[in-house]
């Protein structure tokens, strides 16, 4: 099997790329520099028309939407345990990616590039406010969830590496976090982790690649 990657540092890419390591698969990451426009090329459009970032290419065939790439993941590496075996506990898991792709990430797109969203005046002043009380009412979700756990679940799943890519998103955008002490512990205990590490390295290089500090 044929997998690669197209990831561009500081995006959402990093939690296929954690989960691919977790599952200790043998795949390709392609880095793009989307400043530069490289989720806008022909080539790339051919595989994600609506240019996001990341998409997973298994045997030549693009997947798209991050919920369905940990899935796939998660099926096709069953021994690496990425989402829980008990039924309902993996509809559970499911439940909460898509949380992460559809509650969580867009109110933190929102925070983080108000003009693509608003054409008021002064845009950030418009919708920042309103962003950041939704993604911490979100948190508090996420706070409630992992009170006295180390994961979501009783192990490691691929939730746990979206709600930190999440969380790391949050901070890096300087959100005044200080009332989730259990996010906060969540967050460094995968912070650790060994595929985290890896990944915060391969950004680091990519980074450095594209002439960025
Ligand atoms: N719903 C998509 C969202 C992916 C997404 O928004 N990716 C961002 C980076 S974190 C992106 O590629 N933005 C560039 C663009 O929208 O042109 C998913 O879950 O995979």
């Amino acid at each position: 099997m044929d997998i690669a990657l197209y990831y561009a540092p500081v995006t959402c890419a990093l939690v296929p790329y954690v989960n691919l390591t977790e599952a200790g698969a043998t795949f390709e990451a392609r880095p793009i520099d989307m400043r530069k426009g490289g989720n806008k090329t022909p080539d790339y459009l051919m595989l994600n028309p609506l240019h996001k970032i990341p998409v997973l290419v298994v045997d030549g065939k693009p997947l798209t939407e991050n919920v369905a790439i940990q899935i796939w993941i998660a099926r096709n590496f069953p021994a690496a345990k990425l989402l829980p075996a008990d039924p309902w506990q993996e509809v559970k898991a499911i439940s909460l990616l898509a949380w992460c792709a559809s509650g969580l990430h867009p109110h933190l797109s929102r925070y983080n590039g108000p003009k693509k969203y608003c054409d008021a005046p002064d845009p950030e002043a418009a919708i920042r406010p309103i962003a950041l009380k939704m993604v911490l009412e979100n948190f508090q979700v996420a706070e409630d969830l992992l009170a006295g756990r180390k994961f979501f679940f009783d192990h490691y799943t691929a939730v746990d590496a979206y709600f930190f890519w999440c969380f790391r998103r949050a901070l890096q955008m300087n959100f005044d976090l200080e009332k989730l002490p259990n996010c906060h512990r969540h967050f460094e205990h995968l912070n650790a982790r060994a595929s985290i590490q890896k990944v915060l390295a391969f950004e680091q290089q990519v980074k450095t690649q594209f002439g960025r500090p």
